[in-house]
């Protein structure tokens, strides 16, 4: 049985699936989940920064620093992985696999490029659903049932749209899953990689499941399987079939019959919204700094934040710099704030006053500044406090002085 449909997308669909009133009366019959993973994602987002990385194989590193090639591999793109580089891997192995292959390039994660790339991603694919919920820097799930009912075929083609959508904004692929729930839409969005669009209807689930061996249910691990094994199970069907009580014996009362349901296809947990717990954002100046005069540099990253606060609804309560020295070390400072903000300007007068401490701190050492970065965090939705535009008013002359 085929999964994946051949689908024409067209604007028109999405706008019409997007109307609720088309669909009223539908929704508590059954849930439509689509879940979005980005595929080799670090990886392709240094080959969109570099085009002519994508035909050779690319290895993104987490070097630990005690030597040249001591550290493990973060991912990997498709050529890589063809070879047999995969994550977690030593970065010394990936070296060895592709020993032969003079075009290899080896980068180190560049984390905060990532995660601002993931917030633009995460609002293109809310944009199609306020129930969402981003499980990790590169993979979601939303609820569409209120959007479109469920009707399977108008959820295939705004799966489609989704992955357009994020192409035409990002250039990035992903691969996209849909199904009546959480677990089947992961599933389904992991069965096709790279750039794959699966959709698996309610009454394709057993037939989906029915073969694949139990380390593909998605919650089973190692030690599960293992223990399954010794219980004669080996497929997801078998899973399925199993007597619950048994289950519960080996995995216990929650475990097992967990266990069971899954092996069905059944999965309860909503779509929901994870708190926001920081955001930050950080520039390479123009020149290595060694006093507070790049303050023009810091605008567009306060700004930037202060959109994004703004977007999401919520507000700061501490702030943070962070400074990367011209020998790559490591310099941070913090402060709590007495009321949340989410202004620009705010943002941009307590990360200044802080690398102001900062380069109080690193005038004796004459050290440079090549990196300068702000971050967040304490997020809440609270209302502004009347200090806010006490603040405010005061902030002109701090910013001209
Ligand atoms: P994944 O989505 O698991 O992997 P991926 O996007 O690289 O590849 P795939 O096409 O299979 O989805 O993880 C997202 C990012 O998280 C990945 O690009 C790098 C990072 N990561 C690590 O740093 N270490 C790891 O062990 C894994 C699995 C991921
Ligand atoms: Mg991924």
């Amino acid at each position: 049985m085929r999964f994946t449909p051949n689908l024409i997308c067209n604007r028109d669909d999405i706008e019409l699936a997007k109307r609720s009133d088309v669909v009223q009366g539908k929704m508590d019959s059954q849930r439509i989940v689509i879940a979005v993973d980005l595929d080799y994602f670090f990886a392709q987002c240094e080959e969109v920064r570099n085009p002519e990385l994508k035909k050779k194989p690319l290895v993104i590193c987490v070097f630990s620093g005690r030597t040249e090639i001591s550290g493990a591999v973060s991912t990997a793109n498709y050529v890589a992985r063809k070879l047999g580089v995969r994550s977690g891997m030593p970065i010394a192995n990936a070296k060895k696999l592709l020993s032969q292959n003079k075009e290899s390039v080896f980068l180190p994660v560049d984390q905060d490029y990532y995660q601002t790339v993931s917030e633009r991603l995460m609002q293109t694919i809310r944009s199609f659903s306020a129930i969402f919920e981003q499980v990790s820097v590169d993979e979601a799930f939303i609820d569409i049932s209120a959007v479109i009912g469920n009707d399977f075929e108008v959820a295939a083609k705004l799966g489609k749209t989704v992955k357009q959508e994020i192409y035409r904004q990002e250039k990035l692929t992903c691969s996209v899953g849909v199904g009546p729930n959480k677990l089947m839409a992961k599933m389904a969005a992991d069965f096709e990689k790279p750039d794959g669009l699966t959709i698996i209807r309610p009454n394709q689930v057993k037939a989906f499941l029915k073969p694949m061996p139990v380390r593909k249910l998605l919650g089973i691990g190692p030690k599960h399987e293992q223990k399954m094994e010794q219980l004669g199970i080996g497929t997801i069907e078998d899973l399925s079939k199993f007597d619950t009580g048994a289950l519960s014996d080996a995995f216990g009362k929650n475990l097992g019959p967990h266990f069971k349901n899954l092996a069905q296809g059944l999965d309860d947990d909503p779509v929901r919204q994870r708190p926001v717990e920081q955001l930050s954002r950080i520039v390479t100046l123009k020149e290595d700094a060694d006093s507070f005069w790049f303050e023009e540099d810091l605008r567009p990253l306060a700004a930037d934040i202060s959109d994004r606060l703004i977007s999401l609804g919520l507000k700061c309560r501490a702030i943070g710099i962070v400074g990367i020295t011209s020998e790559l070390k490591t310099r941070s400072k913090a402060k709590t704030l007495t009321h949340p903000i989410n202004s620009s300007v705010l943002i941009l007068r307590n990360s200044a006053e802080l690398f102001r401490d900062l380069f109080s701190s690193l005038a004796t050492e004459h050290v440079r500044l090549r990196r300068a970065g702000i971050r967040v965090s304490v997020l809440s939705s609270e209302e502004l406090g009347e200090e806010e535009s006490e603040e405010q008013s005061t902030l002109t002359s701090f910013l001209s002085s």
